[in-house]
């Protein structure tokens, strides 16, 4: 079984579309314009009440890495990848066309944009998962719906993307008709907390239907780089 396997509640739900109004839309007919002050150009959902109701939860930092830094990354993450195949044909699985593996100990680049990660993203104190999961998309690859696990999982987790644009899909397990969409661009770091990790399903869309805002957001290969704090 693999890491993410373990570490995830799989939904058996058909990833089916949901009607995305954008959030900056000036009324329900047209699309709203944010009222929300900063930049939320990545953020857009079904209602604003829903969006509310993440507001604070979930934040993604665009360009957090630089270019260079992303190589270094993808460098150091590579070497252990490259062992091993890409997984097509569980069908239980919570992920599809996939590899992973963890990584404890990093050169002094990556040891540096960890540490910035893990700053920006946990409370000072708070007691982290030492080893940095690393999971790799096929170009064909997607994960399905699913809620972290409780037990495994702590309050918060932090995602850096490489390689590839993609959207998240957040959608509410108790009314499944409120759902929000993350772009998240290649190079950014993405920060989930609290009720959006347990109280959302979370995805990532297939090529076919990663779509933003009614933008098609062509999905390459895509590696994140995730880093967890643990469970209290
Ligand atoms: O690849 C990602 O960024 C998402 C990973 C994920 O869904 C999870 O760790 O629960």
């Amino acid at each position: 079984m693999g890491i993410i396997t373990g570490l995830l509640r799989q939904f058996y739900r058909k990833s089916k579309l949901c009607p995305v109004i954008n959030f900056r839309s000036a009324s329900d007919v047209s699309p709203l314009r944010c009222e929300i002050k900063g930049d939320f150009s990545w953020l857009c959902g079904s209602s604003v009440d829903v969006l509310d109701a993440i507001r604070g939860h979930v934040e993604v930092r665009e360009n957090f890495i630089t270019e260079e830094e992303e190589s270094a990354l993808f460098k150091e993450v590579e070497l252990g990848l490259k062992k091993k195949k890409y997984e097509f044909n569980h069908w239980d699985d919570a992920i599809h066309g996939y590899r992973e593996t963890e990584r404890l100990q990093w050169g002094s680049v990556c040891a540096g944009i960890l540490a910035r990660v893990r700053t920006t993203a946990f409370p000072e104190g708070s007691p982290l998962l030492g080893p940095v999961h690393v999971l790799d998309l096929d170009k064909t690859g997607y994960i399905k719906p699913h809620v972290d696990s409780v037990k495994f999982c702590g309050s918060t987790i932090a995602g850096l993307c490489l390689l590839s644009d993609s959207v998240m899909r957040l959608v509410r397990e108790e009314n499944t008709a409120d759902c929000v969409d993350l772009l998240l661009s290649r190079r950014s770091l993405y920060i989930m907390r609290d009720d959006v990790r347990f109280k959302f399903t979370h995805e990532i869309l297939k090529d076919e239907e990663s779509f933003f805002s009614g933008h098609r957001v062509p999905r390459e290969r895509r590696i994140s780089v995730i880093c967890r704090n643990l469970p209290v």
